[in-house]
Order: structure tokens, then C-alpha cells, then sequence
């Protein structure tokens, strides 16, 4: 048996595209999250519209999603392929907390503390994310 490690991604998205509706995006996210080969027992929660935080923007569709991942597997590196994810379905890096086709957040990683210029895990608003699984923490 090889080691695994619990992770826990937000989805969100409050614009359209040409590839559809936020829950087109959604849904299209989930098929490339499904295919990525590191990830193992993925599971999907409802979609949920979401109230805006930050900037006047439309409201979200947000949802999150559980899986495993080989204990040895780098955060960093996972998190350029949510990266790459975000890119394909048409994100661009306007204002901080402004609108976006697709938002991929890393949410937790096991039971790690990671804190990079690029990325802090725990999710340092995962609390205020009513769709994010609760845990002791
Ligand atoms: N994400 C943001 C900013 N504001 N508001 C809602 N309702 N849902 C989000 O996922 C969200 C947000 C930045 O990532
Ligand atoms: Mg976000
Ligand atoms: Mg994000």
C-alpha cells in the first residue's frame, strides 16, 4: 500500500466564456481534475450560489472537492496544474478578489502548514467559505 495524502480544492467561478456558463466551466474543471493522474477517490459537493466577497462583482457558483494524492507528491507542483486548469478555461489576473472565469484554491493539504510567496495552506480564508469542509483545525 503507498501513502496517501487527504487534499481539499474550492471551485468558483462568477464569469461566462466562450466554453459556457460558470457551471459549465465547473463542471468542465471537475472532468480535467478527474483525469489528473496523481489524484485518487475524487469527490464533488453540491454547487452552491455564493454572495461576492470583495469587489462589486456577480454572484458565484462555488463548490469543493476532496481527493488523495501520493504522499509524495510536491504542493507546488499540483498547484501549477491547477494553475494551467485555471489558464485553459480562459482566467486572467485582473484585480485582486475581482471576477474570474475559474479559481482553483488549494484548501488543505493533510494536515500540513505551508506558507510560500505563492501559496498558504490552510487557505487563509477557508473558514469564511461556507461551501469548504469543516474539520478540528
Ligand atoms: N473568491 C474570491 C473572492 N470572492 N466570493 C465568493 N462568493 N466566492 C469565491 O470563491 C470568491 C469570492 C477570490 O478567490
Ligand atoms: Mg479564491
Ligand atoms: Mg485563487
Amino acid at each position: 500500500m503507498h501513502l496517501t495524502t487527504p487534499i481539499a480544492i474550492a471551485l468558483g467561478s462568477n464569469l461566462s466564456n466562450h466554453l459556457g456558463s460558470p457551471l459549465d466551466i465547473l463542471n468542465a474543471a471537475i472532468a480535467r481534475l478527474q483525469q489528473l493522474p496523481q489524484l485518487d477517490q475524487l469527490v464533488v459537493s453540491s454547487w452552491y450560489r455564493t454572495a461576492p466577497i470583495g469587489p462589486a462583482q456577480p454572484n458565484y457558483t462555488n463548490g469543493c472537492a476532496i481527493a488523495t494524492v501520493p504522499a509524495s507528491l510536491s504542493p507546488l507542483v499540483f498547484l501549477q496544474q491547477l494553475q494551467q486548469i485555471e489558464l485553459d478555461h480562459g482566467r486572467v489576473r485582473h484585480e485582486r478578489w475581482g471576477a474570474r472565469t475559474l479559481d482553483l484554491d488549494l484548501i488543505l493539504w493533510g494536515d500540513r502548514t505551508i506558507k510560500t510567496p505563492n501559496l498558504t495552506v490552510p487557505h487563509p480564508h477557508w473558514r469564511d467559505r461556507a461551501f469548504c469542509p469543516r474539520s478540528s483545525r
